[in-house]
């Protein structure tokens, strides 16, 4: 039986992360009995929904300020909860990670992905997730499915693009961790492509 593992899961806005985490868990403790902590960034614990308000809600937030916010979320989640789940030998499912602010700060907003890196690796002390499944998906479909829209995703369909193809050029550096869902497709289906390979693994 595998130790503890550490997935995140990326994706454009609307790509059905939150779906997609919710079944994984389930299977998770049926079919194999593991503990699963399910989180997300930002906005864990009552650090990190103060933050992710002031992100997501506030209309004014200048990108730097948004930059270290973002990662003042990521460094308190990973000490307070990220870290003693994984001693404690669970399965941490986590909504968006440092790869959200790679593409979101650096490929879409256009600031330095070396120093982005860097301050990633500060941030989560070096602390990588295993497995990061990238939920695939046009803009246009995602923004649709999308309701209730906070201020990142109010900005114009360029940018979402850009969101795209950032998350897909970070899937070709490190093919190793990615694993790339096709999530236009419905639900049950992207569920299924991540259970094959995420069972597979356990069982390694
Ligand atoms: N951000 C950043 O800039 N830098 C960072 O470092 C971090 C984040 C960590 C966080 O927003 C924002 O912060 C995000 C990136 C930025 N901004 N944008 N844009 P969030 O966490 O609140 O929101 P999100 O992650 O973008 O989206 P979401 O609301 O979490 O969506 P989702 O989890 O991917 O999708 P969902 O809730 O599972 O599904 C959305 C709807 O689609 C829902 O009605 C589902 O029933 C439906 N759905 C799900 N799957 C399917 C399929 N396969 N077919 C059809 N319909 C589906």
């Amino acid at each position: 039986m595998c130790p503890s593992m550490f997935i995140t899961f990326e994706g454009p806005e609307g790509a059905g992360k939150t779906t997609l985490i919710r079944a994984l868990e389930n299977r998770l403790r049926d079919e194999f009995e593991r503990v699963v902590l399910v989180t997300r960034e930002p906005g864990e614990g009552h650090f990190g929904r103060q933050i992710r308000e002031i992100l997501l809600q506030q209309e004014e937030v200048t990108d730097r300020a948004e930059l270290f916010l973002f990662l003042a979320d990521r460094a308190h989640h990973v000490e307070t909860v990220i870290k003693p789940s994984l001693a404690r030998g669970e399965i941490v499912l986590c909504d968006r990670y440092v790869d959200s602010t790679v593409v979101y700060q650096g490929h879409a907003r256009g600031m330095d992905i070396g120093f982005l890196r860097n301050m990633n690796a500060f941030a989560t002390d070096k602390l990588r997730p295993e497995i990061t499944f990238l939920l695939d998906i046009d803009p246009e479909i995602g923004l649709v499915r999308q309701v209730d829209r906070d201020r990142l995703g109010r900005m114009p369909l360029e940018f979402h693009q850009r969101v795209r193809r950032g998350f897909l050029r970070e899937a070709d550096l490190d093919p190793e961790r990615f694993i790339i869902l096709d999530a236009e497709r419905p639900a049950p289906g992207v569920e299924e492509q991540a259970w094959m390979f995420l069972a597979e693994r356990l069982r390694s």
